[in-house]
Parts: C-alpha cells; structure tokens; sequence
C-alpha cells in the first residue's frame, strides 16, 4: 500500500503550506507553472540534439531512455525555468537553512520511450555521504513534465514520507505512487525521497521531463559547471543563472579566485593583483565564521 498520494497545489500555494507538506511529504507537486509556449521553444532548440541522441544502456539509465545534458549550451530557453520563483521558494525552503547561496547540481532532459522498464528506486542524495534521515538536506530535486506524465508513459514513481526513513529501509514497489501531472507543472522532492522512472507501456509515447537538481553551496556539484559550459556562454547568462552555476562565492571564502576575488567580478573584468584581496569573511565578522543562515546542527 502506498504510504499516503502526492499532494498537488497550485502555484498560487502559500509558503507555509508548501513548508509544511515538503517537511510532512518531502515531495509535492507544483500544477501549470509555465505557459505551453515557453516548453514548446525549448523542446524546439532541443528536439534535434534529442532526435540524434541514442537511448542508455544500463538499469539505471534505462534501454529506451534519453538523456540530454549541458542544455544551457543547446537552449537559451532553459534559464527561465531554473530561476523560476516557485522553484527559488523550494530551494529557499529546502536548502536555505543550511548554506548561504545553493547551486545547480545537474539539469538534464529524461525522455522516457516505449517499453522503457521502472528505473530502480533510489535517493538522488546518494551522491553524498550521508546517514538517513539527516538534519540537513544537502539537495533538492525538480522534474519539469515537458509532455503530460501519465502512469502508462512513465511518470516519475516517487515515495511520500520516505526522506524521513532511516537507511535500513527498503523501499518496495508498492509503496509508489506516480507523478502524474501535465505538461508545464513541476514535481518536487528533497535528496532522501525514494524514487524513479516509471515503466512506458504506450506504443508511440515518449515521456519528457527536464530534470534540474539544485544542492548546498558547500558541496561538490554533480556536474562539472565550468568545463561544460564555455565562458563565453557563461559570460552572457543572467547574473543569478551564472551564480546557480558556481560562479559564486559560499561564505566564508569557498570558491574565490586571484586576489580573493569573487569568480563573477574575475569574469566582467577585474584584473589580478589590482587590490590586496577584497574581506570574504561573513559580513560584519571578525574573523572567517560560516553565514548567518548556515546552522551547524
Ligand atoms: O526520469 C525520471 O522520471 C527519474 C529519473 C531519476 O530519478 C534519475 O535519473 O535520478
Ligand atoms: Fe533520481
């Protein structure tokens, strides 16, 4: 039996309703947070990386799923969708109790095929060493639906309430309940919720979801940033896309470069050696203490 369904709310949701259902659920859904249109231009850039690109080869990956990475080389459309309020108000939530700044993790296109089977469960947190359940999340997952999630196409299989269990628990296939949702809403779930891909039963549908997962700024990135995206692309990104990518600063000085400077002001143009080395300490410290905001628990 399944623990309890996903709870859907609209993007109208007040901020302690979406608190109390993350902490409660670990997962919601977010109902029809972007037009149609918005999608309909990236999957256009994207449709024909996509239409080249060959299925994975492995259980985790799948046998008839796609994986598109890098996507803010191959779309500009795509930086809407990941400074989104809603999603910022998520992270706010989920990860800004823990660091300063937080950080994109890895943002990817899933696009589930006919015959796809059920990707194994799993915790997206896995990348970290870490105990469940944990006082800290150290990151948080979004699934954009692209296309409609449906439980015959694949729809994303997550676990309400598992982020609170410990790590001898087993997570059991029916205790899954389906992302199911439309195209232009987005699911959301912290690091310790168990989930995967579901199974694509249709004959001629393809699943896609574009997956952003976003992580504490003191932790390593799944993927590596800078040499993904070239500075030239870096360069022209809104300043808050460019800080998400790491071009950014986590108190009290991880991350500087030449005379401890802060990486966004290196690439507009600072000059090395041309200051003593700006105070990265937290402001107003003494001495270098972590941010205000980070709780050590
Ligand atoms: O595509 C999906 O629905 C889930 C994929 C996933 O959870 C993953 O690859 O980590
Ligand atoms: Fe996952």
């Amino acid at each position: 039996m399944a623990v309890r369904g996903i709870e859907t709310v609209d993007l109208s949701v007040d901020k302690d309703e979406l608190a109390g259902i993350l902490k409660r659920d670990g997962c919601v859904i977010i109902n029809d947070a972007v037009r149609h249109d918005a999608i309909d231009a990236m999957l256009a850039d994207l449709d024909p990386y996509l239409g080249r690109k060959a299925c994975g080869q492995g259980d985790f990956v799948g046998y008839h799923t796609k994986r598109l990475h890098s996507l803010i080389t191959k779309t500009e459309h795509v930086g809407s969708f990941l400074v989104h309020d809603k999603v910022l108000e998520v992270m706010d939530l989920t990860l800004g109790p823990w660091c300063d700044n937080y950080q994109l993790n890895s943002n990817s296109i899933t696009a589930i095929g006919p015959d796809e089977t059920p990707q194994p469960l799993h915790r997206d947190d896995l990348l970290y060493p870490l105990a469940h359940p944990s006082e800290r999340n150290a990151c948080t997952s979004t699934f954009w639906a692209l296309t409609d999630f449906t439980e015959d196409n694949g729809a994303t299989r997550l676990i309400p309430g598992s982020h609170l269990w410990d790590d001898e628990r087993v997570p059991r296939e029916d205790e899954t309940v389906p992302a199911v949702m439309s195209k232009g809403s987005f699911c959301v779930f912290v690091g310790g919720t168990y989930h995967g891909g579901g199974r694509n039963v249709t004959s001629n549908e393809w699943r896609i979801a574009m997956f952003a997962g976003y992580s504490l700024g003191w932790l390593r990135q799944e993927q590596n940033w800078y040499l993904s995206v070239p500075l030239d692309i870096v360069k022209n990104l809104p300043e808050q896309l460019a800080r998400l990518l790491g071009y950014n600063i986590h108190k009290p000085f991880l991350g500087w470069m030449q005379d401890f400077q802060d990486p966004w002001d290196v690439i507009n143009g600072y000059e090395e050696l041309s200051s003593g080395g700006a105070d990265l300490y937290a402001d107003g410290a003494a001495g270098p203490v972590q941010g205000d905001s980070v709780k050590i628990a």
